[in-house]
């Protein structure tokens, strides 16, 4: 006997649905080989993956999502807003940089998948047979925003950020992989070389020239090996001193190439019930915290993504950089530390030094010579 066809929601269902669960944003693509495999390869060959030895592995998988997910055939990817209401410039305190405003929150490869999870028990009680699925949010060998690119609304932004014309960047994505066969999205016709109402960067090159660091100096491409975000997060050793500048304003992650960017000007700060950092010890506190301290004060956060010595060595850094005023004595608690990182960043102090110096005469140099071309 002939099996009953399934029945699909229609995409107004789905939509209302995933805004239920607090999923802002909903696209829905077919699944196969992927489009953008070969962007992605060109990356990895050329090396802008830095130690993150993970990216090169699975290849099959970002390759083809089906093969994650027997059977899959569609994606349905949502977006999860998180915008804190930070602005680009510092803010009052100084000398005490920032997280990024993603990290605030409580670790959303959690609590995204919960929302995903709960979005699908609810439209499987309307439709008994839509049938099998997996939830996937940051956690799966998948080209993530590749797939988002091929959605109705949004576009990739030459930060290489998934940005939504009318509600920005701000915005963590999570994925369903199902084996129906949903109506999917008609990708939005953005030319990425014109600013329409649909998106696109034109000629706009805010978040490049800004990036602290050039690793944004491609459009469109990131290189991790230059990235504050990488280096904060992903990079289990020393941070070479000729990134250390870029901790000046974040210690953890890095917003600048959104914070500067005109899609996500005028953005409302979100509420989020899965706010956990509402306020931050002091760096020197961070600097020399204990075990104790670490899983109190970011347990379930992003943040143990660095792991303590990590966010220790990143807010050390940060208060060389800004010369904060408890620099010395954090110094003098951390010679007898017994973390080779956190010896080992003590020991390339004075070469960042140095290497501020020279560069300051270098300054100073190329200054005086313009005024003396100035004055003949
Ligand atoms: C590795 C990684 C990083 C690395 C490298 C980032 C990078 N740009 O590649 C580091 C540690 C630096 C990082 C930093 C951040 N990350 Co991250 N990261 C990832 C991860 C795990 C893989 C990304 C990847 O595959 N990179 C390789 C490059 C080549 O791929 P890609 O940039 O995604 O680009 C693909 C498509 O966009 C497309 N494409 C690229 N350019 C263009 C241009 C055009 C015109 C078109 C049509 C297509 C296209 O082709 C590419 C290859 O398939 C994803 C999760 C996932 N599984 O996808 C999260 C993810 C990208 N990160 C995320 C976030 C939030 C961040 C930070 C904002 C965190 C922070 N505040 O510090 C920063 C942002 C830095 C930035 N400008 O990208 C979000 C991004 C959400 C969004 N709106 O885009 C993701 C999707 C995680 C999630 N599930 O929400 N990240
Ligand atoms: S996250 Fe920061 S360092 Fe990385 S590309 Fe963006 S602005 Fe540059
Ligand atoms: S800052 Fe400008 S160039 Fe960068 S992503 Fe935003 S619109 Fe595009």
């Amino acid at each position: 006997m002939d099996q009953a066809p399934v029945k699909i929601p229609s995409r107004s269902f789905l939509q209302e649905l995933a805004k239920k669960h607090k999923l802002e944003l909903l696209g829905i693509v077919a699944l196969g080989k992927e489009p953008e495999f070969a962007r992605f390869e060109k990356w990895l060959e050329d090396g802008f993956h830095a130690d993150m030895e993970f990216m090169a592995r699975n290849l099959a998988c970002r390759e083809d999502p089906r093969t994650l997910q027997s059977g899959a055939q569609t994606a349905l990817i949502f977006g999860y807003q998180y915008y804190q209401g930070d602005k680009a410039q510092k803010g009052k305190a100084q000398n005490e940089t920032r997280v990024a405003q993603y990290a605030r929150l409580k670790d959303y490869h959690k609590f995204l998948r919960r929302h995903c999870s709960a979005f699908w028990k609810e439209l499987e009680e309307h439709f008994p047979n839509i049938g099998s699925m997996r939830v996937t949010v940051d956690s799966a060998p998948l080209l993530e925003r590749a797939l988002a690119s091929r959605t109705a609304e949004g576009f990739i932004g030459k930060n290489t950020l998934y940005i939504h014309p009318k509600k920005g960047s701000y915005f963590l994505l999570g994925e369903i992989l199902s084996d129906s066969v949903f109506p999917t999205d008609t990708p939005s016709a953005v030319d990425p070389k014109q600013r329409t109402p649909a998106g696109g960067c034109g000629s706009c090159k805010r978040c490049q020239v800004n990036c602290p660091t050039g690793a944004l100096d491609e459009a469109y491409r990131l290189d991790a090996k230059k990235c504050i975000a990488y280096y904060t997060i992903e990079h289990r050793g020393i941070i070479p001193i000729e990134f250390w500048h870029g901790l000046k304003l974040y210690f953890f992650g890095c917003d600048i190439c959104q914070l500067v960017c005109p899609y996500n000007r005028g953005q409302q700060a979100v509420k989020s019930e899965h706010l956990k950092l509402i306020g931050l010890p002091p760096l020197a506190a961070i600097a020399s915290m204990n075990q104790a301290e670490y899983e109190q004060w970011f347990g379930g956060t992003p943040m143990t993504r660095a792991k303590k010595d990590g966010l220790r060595r990143n807010a050390l850094i940060s208060m060389v950089v800004n010369d904060h005023e408890e620099l010395p004595k954090t110094l003098s608690i951390l010679k007898e530390d017994d973390s080779p990182l956190i010896q080992g960043t003590l020991q390339q102090i004075s070469d960042y030094r140095s290497l501020r110096e020279g560069e300051k005469n270098l300054e100073s140099l190329s200054a005086a010579k313009s005024s003396l071309r100035e004055s003949h």
